[in-house]
């Protein structure tokens, strides 16, 4: 399995005391201490014991909370009968891929196009294996919803990125607010690492590290305690470190560029940098240059988490900057041999994380919340042909 990343705009968005948790956030669960109940038009659902979430309440608008319209154009959509993951594959590529959810899965029809691997040949859970839900109490290992996701990826013959070992956000109280000294942390984290592997969001935007438990406490050894933990317990795993607002050159991406380096050169091992993508129509940063960057590095490229936000309502105008948008980022992962692979952030705008923490903002993926294809898709197409 592979690692994956995060989101700082998230917390700083989403309000961790509020008295009512936002759509998608976490209301309850064993240990969790925050917001129980959901904002409006939102339900807290039992995702396992370990964790609920804020789900937008089913028959209405699947924005919720925010009340964000939602896209009402009929502009002209997908032409294209092409499968993604086959134009992939028939381009050079590993896959091209989707993030999916448990909650997701009791949706037949979202289920059948998610299943069809010649349209996704790889699939992320967006949270049933982040720290919250497989570790909520020490040393108490819960891997029954993301076994679930794995299992889905076996039975459809997809590949399956892990998602995430190490990342500041859905980490439960008793690693962030343990106090533990140098040891203990690092043995917490080597153990956690033991069954996953993955470093997530380690830098600040202007390429300082992050702030979190694992910095404060560790420094920058809670990297290699991670990467070399992962790699014992499956040499054969992909070692990845994630992180967003490094598409485009610039700090960030230069931190991680100077960390991947260190790495390399302390035998430390990392296989493979994941760019997440999430992206802004109209504002696309210069993914080709920082793709091929990264690749000669020596290490593999994926785009992770793609998605192209807009400023709602959807307009015709807007779904074709979005479908060019998302032709650009393509070609750029294409024009590099390194970039292995592209996930893109759940496929549907049924389900995409967007509204929710963005607000005003959505229709960032390529099928539209009817499951429906968009122009986006048939970008996505273009650029890998
Ligand atoms: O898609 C995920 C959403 O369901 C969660 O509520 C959210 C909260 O942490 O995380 C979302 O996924 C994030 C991913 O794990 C890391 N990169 C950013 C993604 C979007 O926030």
């Amino acid at each position: 399995m592979k690692l994956s990343a995060s989101f700082a705009a998230l917390l700083a968005l989403v309000p961790i005391a509020a008295a009512q948790q936002s759509v998608w956030g976490q209301c309850g669960g064993i240990g969790w201490t925050g917001p129980t109940t959901c904002a409006s038009g939102s339900t807290c659902t039992v995702s396992n014991p370990y964790y609920s979430q804020c789900l937008p309440s089913t028959g209405g608008s699947s924005t919720g909370g925010g009340g964000s319209p939602t896209s009402t154009s009929s502009a002209p959509g997908s032409t294209s009968t092409a499968k993604l993951n086959s134009v992939a594959k028939a381009a050079g590529k590993l896959y091209l891929g989707s993030a999916t959810d448990n909650p997701e899965l009791t949706d037949q029809p979202y289920v059948a196009i998610l299943s069809d691997n010649e349209q996704f040949g790889q699939i992320t859970p967006g949270n049933s294996m982040k720290w919250d839900a497989t570790e909520p109490e020490q040393g108490v290992f819960t891997f029954t919803q993301g076994d679930v996701i794995a299992d889905l990826a076996k039975t459809n013959g997809q590949l399956l990125r892990g998602h995430n070992c190490v990342w500041y956000n859905q980490l439960p109280s008793w690693v962030s607010s343990g106090n533990f000294n140098v040891s203990e942390l690092t043995s917490i984290v080597e153990n956690h690492c033991n069954a996953w592997d993955v470093i997530n969001e380690a830098f600040n935007d202007d390429g300082t590290w992050r702030s979190d438990v694992f910095y404060d406490t560790l420094g920058e050894a809670f990297v290699p305690a991670a990467l070399n933990a992962a790699r014992t317990a499956d040499p054969s795993t992909k070692l990845y470190i994630n992180d967003y607002n490094i598409e485009g050159p610039g700090a960030k991406a230069t931190a991680l560029t100077n960390l991947v380096q260190s790495l390399q050169s302390s035998n430390v091992p990392i296989d493979g940098i994941g760019v997440q993508g999430h992206l802004i129509v109209g504002s696309i940063p210069d993914m080709k240059t920082q793709l091929a960057a990264f690749a000669s590095l020596g290490v593999e490229v994926a785009i992770t988490e793609l998605d192209i936000r807009m400023t709602l309502p959807s307009t015709d105008a807007l779904l074709q900057q979005q479908k060019t948008n998302y032709q650009t980022v393509i070609e750029a992962c294409q024009s590099v041999a390194g970039c292995i692979g592209i996930t893109v952030w759940d496929y549907t705008d049924k389900y995409s994380w967007v509204p929710s923490t963005f607000s005003g903002q959505g229709a960032a993926c390529p099928w539209d919340e009817n499951l429906v294809q968009k122009p986006a898709f048939d970008g996505i197409v273009a650029g890998l042909s």
